[in-house]
């Protein structure tokens, strides 16, 4: 057994951070995780010890990069890339996947990567190639005259499958692809990567779906281009599973990238949740990290995964500045940081940052709860299990709807997607002109109720959620008040589905605009 490190604290990226895939190079290692319908697409993370990470950019950081992100529904958008180093050039591969078209329609995936000399950006425009299918990955077969290979997860009612083709790097042109593994019979095959060890090509797959039943298989070929019935399977598949172990806090196991470090240890890095109670996992699939060891010819995870509340990524200064100090690559100018996060394209005339701490944000004719198009809405991912945040508003101005009844608000959102969040919201009705009023907005599998209550002034107001292992606690105070006052609370598990996690966003409706100024993200 090879002494691993020990010091790492799972997850190690928390929050919204799932189909996490990793390389190294040199003593760094480069981390991308899926972003869905929200934009910029695919943070890129970096360590050089596998406990501390840092965001260094994203790598869809530009419209152009990511052309149909506006076309995508609810878990659709950008699903599972994978990154890769290849003699001097960085690729980062994913699918674009529209999720409105049934599943026999192939062309509701649309696959491509892009390429950067520095992992931080910028970032190439993408190289679109064909392949009916998603969760792509790329292999750079150095034993085989440098031949690069694409696989994937072909999957739909009659048929599921990875399938492997040859791809031209220059010009995207792709082989038909060829039918390598169907897994060990569970559902949903995918999430493919290969790599090379001791004369083996290995096979690395998810089965079982995404939720508890989520799996590692595994498979190896001493051809590459070998058929399916080539493939020799894992005597010991699942290689890892939680599905057995349902009392852990961490439920969903799955989803793996596996790699060695600088001592030439083996890790895998794979998505999990934890679960409170089997069913409160705002936060969604997380990042996590698991030592491997060889028994000979194949691998041997380290299980359970635990995980803690707390961890040790990003220092938590309380202050979560909207915008960057000013930087020689912006112009001299100031620009959002890179950790916020819009749906969609955004509509940048929407959102004016005033300095660091200071923004005013604009409405728009969308609502929190239209598909398709992008709200006003601005904010960072839930990365503890208890945090609380908080938010100054002032400056408000509600105004009347001439020729519409969308309702003019400015607020704070625990926001999962837009079928399911909870949101705290100065608001005026169009009927009501004088009457101003503080609801809570609940929108669950996209049942919306609203519960208000009036508020006799607002000049400047503190909205705050905090949470807690179950529940979110939505609070505000005027600013020269002392004490909090508690909106409502509500369970999180209304929050706890689909492939995404939580976001605190700040969000603009209508007829409306509010100066936003120092949020605060409290770890607890
Ligand atoms: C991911 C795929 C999956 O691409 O969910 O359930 C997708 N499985 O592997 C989104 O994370």
């Amino acid at each position: 057994m090879t002494n691993h490190s020990s010091s790492y604290r799972n997850p190690i990226i928390p929050g919204f951070n799932p189909d996490p895939s990793i390389c190294r190079v040199g003593n760094d290692y480069y981390l991308v995780t899926s972003t869905f319908q929200f934009f910029p697409g695919i943070p890129i993370y970096h360590s050089q010890d596998l406990v501390n990470w840092t965001q260094i950019g994203n790598v869809l950081a530009r419209p152009e990069q990511v052309p149909d992100l506006d076309k995508t529904l609810i878990n659709g958008g950008i699903w599972a890339p994978t990154i890769r180093y290849h003699k001097g050039t960085f690729y980062v591969i994913t699918t674009n996947v529209f999720v409105d078209k049934p599943h026999l329609d192939f062309t509701r995936w649309r696959n491509f990567f892009v390429t950067a000399t520095k992992p931080s950006g910028p970032w190439s425009n993408p190289t679109f190639f064909e392949y009916p299918g998603y969760d792509t990955s790329f292999f750079f077969d150095d034993e085989n005259d440098g031949q690069v290979y694409v696989q994937g997860s072909f999957y739909h009612q009659i048929r599921k499958e990875i399938s492997q083709s040859k791809i031209n790097i220059e010009t995207g042109e792709t082989s038909a692809p060829n039918r390598i593994w169907s897994g060990t019979g569970e559902k949903a095959p995918e999430a493919p990567h290969i790599l090379y060890r001791n004369g083996w090509y290995y096979l690395i797959i998810a089965e079982g779906g995404t939720e508890t039943g989520h799996r590692v298989t595994m498979a190896r070929s001493k051809n590459i281009d070998s058929d399916e019935n080539d493939w020799e399977v894992c005597p010991t598949n699942p290689v890892i599973t939680h599905f057995d172990l349902p009392n852990e806090l961490v439920q969903c196991v799955g989803h793996a990238d596996l790699f060695q470090d600088t001592e030439g240890r083996w890790y895998m890095v794979l998505l999990a949740s934890r679960a409170y109670d089997g069913e409160h996992f705002p936060m969604g699939r997380e990042t996590f990290l698991a030592p491997v060891n060889w028994d000979g010819d194949w691998p041997i995870v380290q299980r359970p995964i635990k995980a803690v509340s707390a961890n040790s990524f990003t220092k938590r200064t309380d202050l979560r500045p909207f915008g960057t100090k000013n930087d020689d690559n912006y112009g001299g100018k100031q620009h959002w940081g890179m950790d916020w996060l819009w749906l969609r394209f955004p509509d940048t005339s929407k959102y004016h940052l005033l300095n660091q701490n200071e923004c005013i944000l604009t409405g728009s004719d969308f609502l929190l709860d239209d598909p398709k198009i992008s709200p006003t809405f601005v904010g960072l991912r839930q990365s503890h299990v208890k945090c609380r945040v908080t938010v100054e508003l002032s400056n408000i101005k509600l105004l009347q709807n001439d020729d519409s009844n969308l309702p003019s608000t400015a607020g704070l959102t625990a926001y999962l997607d837009c079928k399911h969040y909870h949101a705290i919201a100065l608001h005026r009705c169009m009927d009501q002109e004088h009457d101003l009023r503080l609801n809570h907005i609940s929108s669950t599998s996209g049942n919306k109720s609203i519960n208000s209550i009036t508020l006799s002034s607002a000049s400047t107001l503190i909205l705050a959620i905090e949470t807690s292992e179950k529940e979110f606690y939505f609070e505000y105070k005027e600013q020269k008040e002392e004490n909090w006052h508690r909106l409502v609370t509500v369970s999180n598990k209304d929050l706890s589905t689909g492939f995404t996690g939580v976001i605190f966003g700040l969000f603009v409706t209508g007829n409306a605009s509010a100066q936003y100024s120092n949020f605060s993200y409290q770890m607890l």
